[in-house]
């Protein structure tokens, strides 16, 4: 244990905690389950950070000083358990305490579920992002909301994805979680809007008829190697009870609209969309619930410190991931003008200096719009002061720019071309003091693309913030051996400083770090090995590339521009006599949202080559397509430290960021990318020999659009791409039943293939004959792996909250 040790630790009282905590589950230590072990192991480390909760909640210099509040539908944290010893410094101390009770660690850690609160990226980078604010102590609270479900468990049925609940908590619980009534909020729906006067003065009145409880539940997100703990506080829906209902007038309940909702399924299941918007009113009800329970414990803890309403931004800051949260602009302006009765200026200064907003697509189909008739139906108050805003707005353009009406219909608020729309993303940019986008050709696309009359009207309101992971879960935690490597050559220092690395790089050349660095890449194979030989009865060639896709199916994410080149290279093993090539493990995993047809079909067409390659004894342990189910953040865990090649081929200008190409190359993958999201600052890191680069960037895209680009000619002049194509339609996959496959052909030919894969096939297949090559040669890419793992240190969280921190939330740390 380090001096730094915070919780000094006393291991006979631990086993005697952890004991009377079993006891308390109803079990005996000579007959309990290794899950009601790990449940008491939870129970008695979460005394600890519920103690150090509470005790930074109640800490005079976090109170007087300006915190963050991050606004967020998701929070994908993973499994709590691990990542919190490693915070508290307690992991090798609990590991040898509860071997002395006869337990693995672990294992233990193995029977922890994950809470799967979120889709993807966004998720993720939330979860990270709460990390890296405990871990420099940068005051926050993350708000999210605590869904019964999170995302659904995946399986496959002879190929086709599955989809099951995942009742996260099921049946004891989740031992971190803290219960908070004290904080319950109540929540208005539907209703009308009434008029009051008072002194002279005439005030709008929401009168709901709909009310539905929010209740917290905070997780503890551990500081490292720090005794600060900041709240992710989840609000759950609850049905009001008869007693509270006599309270907030029972008499409206029987009138209340239930058409839409039934108050206790208000925070039931995570929409599985991932960067698409489905418009549904149940997701609409769920956003506001989250903002105004949020905005009523950000008002009450400003308030209970003592500070003044105006000085609101001062204090707090409210930072919007992505549209989800918007409507909380609109409820900051009701509280503070129909609750507090403050005037229309002063009440936009406080909020337009409040919120920030950071955008995390631009992808039309994901760019949030609500109609304005649903938002006056469920929210009327909310409803006229989005037109109360734009008013204003458009006067503001009036002003700009006299007599442009293309400027006002773009820069509106309202979109009247059909049924109005309210535009969540327009609304954020008039109500944000600042707005990011999450890697350096994202935000340029943002600025040039999506927002260039607002970048025009408020120069410099758009800035950069690249994302970022938390190297403490992506690499202490998930690669202890690679860890324990770094740390003996460097010190201890790196997962809080991680630009540290770069001194790993002067041993990029030294053949004995190369053959240990190999070695510890070795065993990380062989664990993820031994996995797919458990679970899918696989049997892998741990010498082999293992070439890695891992993250949720989208047509722009071209998991099918990967399956092509598989399906290439079989066909070449077959057919060509003197075809050689390093043997390869081509690993998928993803999660198809349910209703997303097409991407079912690729997860089909990839299971069915799957079961062909394997099967086919003429390829032999050359060529092996492995797609893991169920793809979660612990699995993640497993596949990037085994990671050899990282594929990330977005079609250029489509990916905002990603960032699981940072922790592939944090573990020693090599990316194979494109000119996309955050591809672009890896390889400005690593340099170009040490990333294999390819296809169309974003200008490519755009002349080759320009030119007309016609599928058709690519297919007929590239007969590589032609066989693996005409595959898809025969038998070759799926014997008796020709053309099971023909959506994924389609895709990319009758569709007019809209993310260009038939254009980049050529140049990604010699991107991977070169991986191929380099690959054979073990100390040149040794030296590749070892310089990924050492030039990526920029890609910590941290440096992304300390770019957040000074320019745009300008806050301090505040050391407890
Ligand atoms: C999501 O995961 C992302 C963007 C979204 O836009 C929605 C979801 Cl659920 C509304 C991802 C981006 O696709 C990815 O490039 C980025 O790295 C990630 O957000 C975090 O910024």
């Amino acid at each position: 244990m380090t001096p730094k040790q915070q919780h000094a630790f006393d291991k006979s009282a631990f086993k005697i905690s952890m004991v009377q905590h079993l006891t308390q589950l109803g079990h005996a230590p000579d007959t309990a389950q290794l899950r009601d072990w790990y449940l008491a192991l939870g129970r008695a480390l979460a005394e600890h950070t519920t103690s150090d909760l509470v005790a930074t909640e109640h800490d005079q210099a976090i109170k007087q000083a300006k915190s963050v509040n991050y606004l967020s539908l998701e929070f994908l944290i993973g499994r709590l358990t691990g990542n919190n010893l490693i915070s508290m410094g307690l992991y090798d101390a609990i590991a040898d305490a509860v071997s002395e009770l006869g337990l693995g660690l672990t294992d233990l850690l193995e029977q922890e579920r994950d809470p799967s609160l979120g889709n993807g990226g966004l998720g993720r980078l939330a979860a990270c992002f709460m990390d890296s604010l405990a871990a420099q102590q940068y005051p926050a609270v993350g708000y999210g909301l605590h869904y019964e479900y999170g995302l659904f468990r995946q399986s496959f049925h002879e190929g086709a994805q599955q989809e099951a609940p995942d009742a996260w908590r099921e049946p004891e619980g989740y031992p971190w979680e803290l219960v908070r009534p004290e904080l319950s909020q109540i929540i208005g729906f539907y209703g009308h809007v009434e008029v009051v006067e008072e002194a002279g003065h005439t005030y709008r009145q929401w009168v709901p008829s709909l009310k539905i409880q929010a209740m917290p539940w905070d997780l503890p997100i551990v500081g490292y190697q720090s005794n600060t703990v900041y709240p992710l506080r989840l609000w759950e829906g609850r049905a009001l009870t008869p007693f509270a209902l006599d309270a907030f007038n029972a008499g409206d309940y029987t009138h209340a609209q239930q058409a839409d909702i039934d108050a206790g399924n208000l925070t039931k299941v995570l929409y599985p969309n991932d960067n698409h918007d489905a418009g549904k009113t149940l997701r609409l009800m769920q956003q506001y619930f989250h903002s105004a329970a949020s905005v009523a414990d950000i008002l009450r803890r400003h308030l209970e410190a003592g500070h003044a309403l105006a000085a609101l931004p001062e204090y707090e800051t409210i930072q919007l991931n992505d549209t989800h949260p918007t409507i909380a602009i609109p409820e900051l302006m009701r509280v503070l003008l129909d609750d507090y009765r403050l005037g229309w200026d002063e009440a936009w200064s406080i909020a337009s200096r409040t919120f920030a907003y950071t955008n995390h697509t631009l992808l039309p189909e994901a760019l949030e719009t609500w109609s304005e008739a649903l938002i006056a139906r469920l929210l009327p108050r909310h409803m006229e002061i989005i037109f109360e805003i734009n008013h204003r707005f458009m006067q503001e353009v009036e002003a700009k720019w006299p007599d442009d009406v293309a400027k006002k219909q773009v820069l509106s608020v309202i979109d009247d071309k059909g049924e109005r729309m309210v535009r969540m993303a327009n609304l954020c940019v008039v109500g944000s003091y600042a707005v990011n986008g999450v890697a350096a050709l994202h935000s340029q696309l943002v600025k040039r693309d999506l927002f260039p009359e607002f970048d025009a009207l408020y120069p410099g309101r758009i800035q950069n913030v690249t994302n970022g992971i938390t190297p403490r879960r992506w690499l202490k935690f998930c690669n202890p051996d690679l860890s324990n490597l770094i740390s003996e050559k460097i010190g201890e220092q790196w997962p809080a400083q991680l630009e540290q690395l770069e001194q790993i790089a002067q041993y990029a050349d030294d053949t004995a770090f190369q053959k240990i660095f190999m070695d510890v890449k070795k065993r990380n194979k062989q664990r993820l090995a031994g996995w797919v030989k458990e679970h899918l009865d696989i049997t892998l060639n741990t010498d082999a590339i293992f070439d890695v896709q891992i993250k949720r199916l989208h047509e722009y994410k071209r998991q099918h521009l990967n399956l092509l080149h598989v399906i290439s290279l079989y066909q070449r093993l077959l057919n060509e006599p003197d075809f050689d090539m390093a043997p390869r493990v081509v690993f998928f995993a993803a999660k198809a949202a349910p209703g997303y047809e097409l991407a079912k079909s690729i997860i089909y067409a990839i299971n069915k080559v799957a079961e062909t390659i394997n099967n086919d004894p003429r390829v032999g342990d050359k060529l092996k397509v492995v797609f893991i189910p169920d793809y979660r953040v612990s699995m993640a865990e497993i596949i990037i430290p085994a990671a050899d090649v990282s594929e990330q081929i977005s079609m250029a200008g489509k990916e905002a960021s990603g960032t699981g190409n940072m922790k592939m190359a944090l573990n020693g993958a090599l990316t194979i990318g494109t000119m996309d999201g955050a591809n672009v600052e890896i390889r400005e890191e690593v340099g170009d020999d040490n990333i294999y680069i390819f296809g169309l960037d974003v200008d490519g895209v755009s002349e080759l659009r320009q030119k007309g680009y016609q599928p058709e000619a690519v297919y007929h002049s590239q007969p590589l791409l032609k066989a693996a194509l005409d595959s898809l339609l025969d038998e070759t996959f799926t014997p008796g039943q020709p053309g099971a496959l023909r959506p994924v052909f389609d895709s990319v030919m009758g569709s007019g293939d809209p993310y260009l894969c038939l254009a980049d096939f050529a140049d990604y297949v010699r991107a991977h004959n070169d991986i191929d090559r380099d690959y054979r040669d073990a100390s040149q890419w040794a030296r590749k792996a070892i310089l990924n793992t050492a030039l990526v240190g920029k890609f910590s969280s941290d440096r992304s909250i300390r770019d957040y921190v000074n320019n745009i939330w300008q806050l301090e740390a505040i050391k407890r």
